[in-house]
Parts: C-alpha cells; sequence; structure tokens
C-alpha cells in the first residue's frame, strides 16, 4: 500500500490518505487548512477546474454575496483577516473567488487538490475499515476518513421541461455559467427562475439584452441590499474588531455579528412598526430581517407586518400596477424561504425592454424552437433563455455520489423518507464518513456554520487518534434524538409554512423530494453548543 504525505501533490490510482475530501470551495479549503495543521495526510478531489465551489461555477452576472464580506469568510486566520481586503459590502463572485484563491495559496493547499476529478462512488470496506473512492473516470483512491465538503447548494436542479434540446437559441444555466460572459446584446432573453439567483441576474440581463420576460412562478420578498463600497476606516474599524465579531458570530441564530433587537412587533403601534421596518429597509439585506423586531419569524403578526410593509414597498416602486401586484408575494410567510437581496430588482421591471409574465396558473409547458411555451398555448419569442431554478438543496450532492456505508446500504435509499444525521456531520452505518454543513446541519451564514462543522470533525478526527480507534459511527438512537429535534425546531416558527411557496429548506422544490427540514433551524448559537457538548466525550459514537 502506497502511504502519502500531506505534501504529496501527485496522488496515484490506489493511493492510501487517512483522509479524502471532496470539494475545494469554503468547506474543502478550510477542511484541507485544518488537516493540515493537524498533520494527517489528506487529499481533495474537486469537479472543477479550479478552487471556489460555489464562488467558481456561479459566476453569472450580479453573482455576489448576500451577508457582508467582513463575516463571510473564514475566522480560522488573524493574518488572514487583516490582510485581505474586501473592496464591498457584498462582494461579487471575482472577489470571493480571488479570495479563496488566495487562501489556497497562503496556506499551500492546491497541491493537495486534484481538480477535473468528479468522485463518481464511494464504498466502505468493513474489513479494511477504509473508504474506497472511485471517480468518474475511473480512478480509485482510499482513505481511513472520508470528508464531503460538496456543498449545500451545488445539486443544479432544472425542470425536465421538454424541448430543450430543439431550442434554437442559446441556453444557459446559471449555476454553470460559461467562462467567457455571453452577449446578450440586441437579443430577446427570457428568465427562468426568481429566486436569490434570478432576482441577481436580473437587472443585469435587463441592461444588457434587447428585452427581458421573466417568468414567475412565486413572487419573492425582496428586500434591497444597500450595497456600497467599504472605506478605509470602516475596513480598519472591522479589523480591530474581529475578536467581538466572531463573538457575535457564535451567539447568533443565522452566525451573523448582530444583536437582538429586543423588541417584539406587538409591543409597537403600527406607525412605529413602521418606521422600524422602514431603518432596516435603509439597513438593507438581512439587517431588515434580523434588526427590526425578534419575532418576524416565529410571530405570525409580526411576520404580515413585515410582508405587507414590503409589499407596500414594491408598490411603490414599481410604476405599473398590475406588475406591481404581481410581484407582491402573499400567502406565505416573509422569511419562510430563503429571503433574496435586491440590487435594482424592482426597479428594473420600470424599464420599458422588461416584461414579467406570471406562470404560477399557466405553467411553462415546453420549450419550443424559438422560445417558451405556456400550458394555455401562449408562445414567448426569444433568443436565449437563462434557466435559475435553484438547487436540491443539502442531500442531493450527496446522494448524487453512490455513497455506500456498512452492508452495502446507499445513503440515497437510507435518506429515502427525509435525511437522518446527527448535527448534519455524521449519519449512522457511515463510519469514519464526516460531512461538512451535510443534512440537518445549522443554517445561516455559510462559512460560519462550515467553520463550526471543520472544527467539530477535526475534535472528532484528535479523539480517535488519541485513542487509537479504528472508526466513529454514531448510533441511530442518538440520530433520530436529532432528527426529532430538527422538527421541534423548524416547528417553532414560520419556516414550514414556506413549503406552500416551495421553499428548498424543506425540500419543497424538487419535485418528488419528501417535505422535510433539510437544517437544522433552533439557531446557530444552540448547535454550536450542542457540538461542543458533543465534542466533549463523544457519548453518541461507537
Ligand atoms: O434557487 P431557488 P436560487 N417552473 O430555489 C423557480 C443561495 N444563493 O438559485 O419559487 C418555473 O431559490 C422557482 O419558482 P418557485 C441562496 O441560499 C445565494 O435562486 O419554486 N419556475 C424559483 O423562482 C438561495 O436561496 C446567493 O415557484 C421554476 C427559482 O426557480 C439558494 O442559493 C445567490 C420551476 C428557484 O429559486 C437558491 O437560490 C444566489 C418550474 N418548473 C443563491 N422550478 C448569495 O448569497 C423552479 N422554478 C449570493
Amino acid at each position: 500500500m502506497t502511504r502519502n504525505t500531506a505534501a504529496d501533490s501527485s496522488p496515484k490510482a490506489g493511493t492510501t490518505y487517512e483522509a479524502l475530501v471532496i470539494g475545494a470551495g469554503f468547506a474543502g479549503l478550510g477542511m484541507l487548512w485544518q488537516l493540515k495543521e493537524m498533520n494527517i495526510s489528506a487529499h481533495c478531489l474537486e469537479a472543477g477546474t479550479d478552487v471556489g465551489g460555489t464562488w467558481y461555477w456561479n459566476r453569472y452576472p450580479g453573482a455576489r454575496t448576500d451577508s457582508e464580506a467582513w463575516y463571510y469568510c473564514y475566522s480560522f486566520s488573524k493574518e488572514l483577516n487583516q490582510e485581505w481586503k474586501w473592496t464591498e459590502r457584498y462582494p461579487p463572485q471575482t472577489e470571493v473567488k480571488s479570495y479563496l484563491t488566495h487562501v489556497a495559496n497562503k496556506f499551500d493547499l492546491k497541491r493537495s487538490i486534484t481538480f477535473n476529478t468528479r468522485v463518481k462512488k464511494a464504498t466502505y470496506d468493513e474489513a479494511q475499515k477504509l473508504w474506497i473512492v472511485v471517480t468518474e473516470s475511473g480512478a480509485q483512491y482510499k482513505a481511513k476518513y472520508l470528508i464531503s465538503a460538496m456543498g449545500i447548494l451545488s445539486s443544479v436542479f432544472v425542470p425536465p421541461f421538454p424541448g430543450f434540446k430543439d431550442f434554437k437559441g442559446n441556453c444557459y444555466l446559471t449555476a454553470r455559467w460559461p467562462q467567457q460572459d455571453p452577449d446578450f446584446t440586441g437579443r430577446r432573453v427570457g428568465l427562468i427562475g426568481t429566486g436569490a439567483t434570478g432576482v441577481q441576474i436580473t437587472p443585469h440581463l435587463a441592461e444588457k439584452s434587447k428585452s427581458l420576460t421573466v417568468f414567475q412562478r412565486t413572487p419573492n420578498y425582496v428586500v434591497p441590499a444597500q450595497n456600497h463600497s467599504l472605506s478605509e476606516a470602516f475596513l480598519n474599524n472591522i479589523k480591530s474588531r474581529y475578536p467581538e465579531i466572531w463573538q457575535q458570530v457564535d451567539r447568533h441564530a443565522f452566525a451573523m455579528p448582530f444583536e437582538v433587537t429586543g423588541r417584539l412587533a406587538s409591543q409597537y403601534t403600527p406607525q412605529q412598526r413602521n418606521e422600524i421596518f422602514e431603518e432596516g429597509w435603509r439597513r438593507g439585506g438581512f439587517r431588515f430581517l434580523f434588526e427590526t423586531f425578534d419575532d418576524v419569524l416565529v410571530d405570525k403578526d409580526a411576520n404580515q407586518a413585515a410582508s405587507e410593509f414590503i409589499r407596500n414597498k414594491i408598490k411603490s416602486i414599481v410604476k405599473d400596477p398590475k406588475t406591481a401586484e404581481l410581484l407582491c408575494p402573499r400567502g406565505y410567510p416573509y422569511g419562510s424561504k430563503r429571503p433574496p437581496a435586491g440590487h435594482g430588482y424592482y426597479e428594473t421591471f420600470n424599464r420599458d425592454n422588461v416584461s414579467l409574465v406570471d406562470i404560477s396558473k399557466n405553467a411553462i409547458s415546453r420549450i419550443v424552437p424559438d422560445g417558451i411555451e405556456l400550458q394555455d398555448g401562449t408562445r414567448y419569442q426569444l433568443d436565449d433563455i437563462v434557466v435559475a431554478t435553484g438547487f436540491d438543496a443539502f442531500t442531493g450532492a450527496l446522494v448524487d455520489v453512490d455513497i455506500r456505508g456498512k452492508a452495502g446500504v446507499s445513503l440515497a435509499d437510507k435518506w429515502k423518507e427525509g435525511p437522518r444525521t446527527l448535527f448534519g456531520v455524521a449519519t449512522s452505518g457511515f463510519p469514519n464518513f464526516f460531512m461538512i454543513t451535510g443534512p440537518l446541519s445549522t443554517f445561516g451564514n455559510v462559512p460560519s456554520t462550515i467553520e463550526s462543522n471543520i472544527r467539530w470533525i477535526a475534535g472528532a478526527l484528535s479523539h480517535m487518534k488519541s485513542r487509537s480507534l479504528d472508526s466513529m459511527d454514531v448510533s441511530e438512537q442518538a440520530e433520530e434524538g436529532w432528527v426529532k429535534a430538527t422538527q421541534e425546531a423548524i416547528d417553532s416558527t414560520l419556516i414550514p409554512d414556506g413549503a406552500r411557496a416551495n421553499s428548498w429548506i424543506v425540500g419543497a422544490n424538487i419535485p418528488g423530494k419528501k417535505v422535510t427540514p433539510v437544517a437544522f433551524l433552533g439557531g446557530y448559537n444552540n448547535y454550536v453548543d450542542r457540538l461542543r457538548a458533543e465534542g466533549a466525550q463523544y457519548p453518541s459514537f461507537s
């Protein structure tokens, strides 16, 4: 058996590592750094041609973070926090990708990554206590620990509309955007999907094309991001406060450095509420949700007040009353579907070259050679179609790979009736298989949720090493307890109502997927406490 060291950059078929990591985005790079620190021989297999993960694939115009730059990053290196210079409140995809490239170079991680390599299958060999990993090209690797860093939103979902292959124009997936930006000059473009992605790309397509037709199934609650550049003074202030910022992140329910407001909407008059919402709107993005009232996601009246405020804003921005009404979300609570951040989104519908088509009751029936046809036979002639229809969140990437644990049981079979994990980091019957933000992991500012999982996995590996354990497997009982805790946590919020609007948080966006929570909504702060408690003794593992 060949054993590779952490420094070996040329893996050969049959190579055995201590740890194999799948994916080189935020999660995979962070994990590789951690493994290197622990002197564990590790290698990473990445499907793309470069690092970045989400920020490698989603390079559509307008792609940028919805969380603020200064905490949409790693906390593990003080030096990195001090030296990196974010330019905007919500940095564009190119900048986040550059940040991740910088991280990979600074910590010399690229030599431990094989690019252009998609993992097809991973099987646990119970006799050898090793994971056997096979790539699409047939190369085989072995490892004691298998760590998924495949991301929560990486398995692209495209509705199976008939006729795609007959379309005479170009069809672009936002999540597989070409390296060379397409030229939409003089072209009639159709956009399917008005989630966070569709909302970001809409103003750009409108600006670049002859005409843009947006096909909307469910209107979203879009709060303006209020983006701006970051001054030197602002950045210096942030850099001087990082320890405090990361502590705030740890205490926050969605891993953001915000304090609870101490305000409940019911304690305020409608006029006072509107003033507070107005201030939230001015601050923008997630601050509208988290810095107005503490009960927006749990109290129906508080939520209705926020929802109505947003609807009134839409009507005040969009000049055509019919279009404004179509853009107004109704019938599900604000925040029960992950809310997008806008950059001139509603204003775009005031442009002469933009039209909105309501497909809520008159669905797309097929793609025709020159455009899109709806169920009632109406046809829209288009030169290009942009598809922004989302992802099979949390579980998709994992079940896309044929991962088999003890007795050859596959993850896909095990999770048919909904995902079952402990904290989203481990699943019973799959020894030494760890997931970074696997299903039923916490939900919030993604780099922070990722780091919480990396820290926990590092602790588990140290625990095994210090006790010379061959394997760790979570008990079914502990897993069952976490599945219940996850359900109870979400049931105490308004988030399950997002199912009425096809929310991916409950798996309702994928036809045939079991509608059940894919993440823990009981608060990142509570989640990290649970991780720490488990990590002290590992009582749930044998
Ligand atoms: O995907 P989505 P997304 N016919 O699932 C529509 C993260 N993200 O890629 O709402 C017609 O939200 C679907 O309609 P409906 C973020 O966490 C982050 O936009 O189901 N339409 C919806 O409009 C986000 O939540 C950032 O009725 C169909 C859209 O496609 C997550 O990624 C930026 C359809 C899918 O919306 C996913 O966002 C972007 C059909 N058959 C994304 N099927 C940043 O932080 C689906 N749709 C920067």
